[in-house]
């Protein structure tokens, strides 16, 4: 009797249209990724398909190769798509209006992972969730300044220009470093948040100011793994002829303060998947959430990176 019961409840379940009511339907989820470009952007992915995985949700994934234009058609193909929510790491801060209008005219709620944009009306998004990229760059300031007491020459690799974290590291970098009179910044110059820019860009600078640069400040962990080569390869020793420090806090940054050939690096946690899913599930059931939901970063030095690393994520 009780195995009969329970067959006719299995079977109840498995006849269409008898489902119990309250039992959600997959979600499916547009996520315009920026590319590929960096270590840390390969552990935001990972992250984001495995949160959306683990939660059931189907993922519209979308890799804009650094171009707004493709992540601007990848939006609105999810808008045609009707997908119930929009994932949006913006390659730069500006021109999102008009595609974000389209999305809340559809009311599809669109979450900004790990860059902030520019917008005039703020209920163009829900959150954004990402880490503070102006306090970032003023660690980076304020380590490098003591690390040089206070005097020295810094040549600053920039990210893909106008992108919320090159602008911000920037700022925050610029605007720390004012406090220490003896500290200059001799040349500033995008390389795109890659490995392959870094080394280039940073061979440029060295060629002009071999004897000047003391030390490097890359926005990213990738631009100032390249710039190391450089310098290795004009006959500098990094991380002593050359004081290195970058952002982002990936694998390979670890593995080059242990080699003793990158001094520092600033966390910037891309582990965000977590995060978007449970934010997510609060939007679309009504509930308010903050506008910014700001994860925590800390700097990490060569002294710890040898026990730090077995510590690491990603
Ligand atoms: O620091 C960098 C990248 O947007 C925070 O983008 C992100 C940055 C990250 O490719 O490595």
């Amino acid at each position: 009797m009780k195995k009969l019961s329970i067959l006719a409840a299995l079977a109840a379940l498995a006849l269409p249209g008898c489902e119990p009511k309250k039992e959600p339907g997959k979600l499916s989820v547009g996520f315009s990724q920026v590319g590929a470009e960096s270590a840390w952007r390969t552990a935001e992915t990972k992250s984001i398909r495995d949160a959306a995985a683990k939660k059931g949700v189907d993922l519209k994934f979308s890799d804009a190769q650094g171009k707004q234009a493709n992540q601007i058609m990848a939006i609105r193909s999810f808008v045609s798509q009707g997908v119930s929510a929009i994932v949006l790491a913006p390659v730069v801060e500006t021109g999102w209006e008009p595609v974000l209008r389209e999305a809340k005219a559809a009311k599809i709620p669109v979450i900004l992972v790990d860059r902030g944009i520019k917008v005039s009306d703020d209920s163009l998004y829900a959150t954004l969730i990402a880490s503070d990229f102006v306090e970032e760059g003023q660690m980076a300031a304020a380590w490098l300044a003591a690390k040089m007491g206070g005097q020295g020459s810094v040549v600053e690799l920039e990210g893909t220009t106008g992108a919320a974290p090159a602008i911000d590291r920037k700022k925050g970098f610029h605007e720390e470093l004012k406090k220490h009179p003896g500290m200059k910044v001799l040349k500033s110059q995008s390389a795109d948040f890659t490995r392959a820019k870094g080394k280039e860009v940073m061979e440029a600078f060295l060629k002009a100011d071999r004897d000047k640069v003391q030390a490097v400040y890359a926005h990213n962990d990738d631009m100032a793994l390249g710039a190391i080569q450089a310098i290795e390869e004009a006959g500098l020793k990094p991380g002593k002829d050359v004081i290195v420090i970058s952002i982002d806090a990936v694998k390979g940054a670890f593995e080059a303060m242990v080699k003793g050939t990158l001094n520092a690096t600033v966390e910037c946690n891309p582990l965000l998947g977590p995060a978007v899913f449970e934010t997510l599930d609060q939007v679309l059931a009504g509930k308010p959430v903050p506008k910014f939901v700001k994860s925590k970063d800390r700097l990490f030095e060569q002294a710890t990176a040898a026990q730090d690393i077995a510590t690491r994520e990603y």
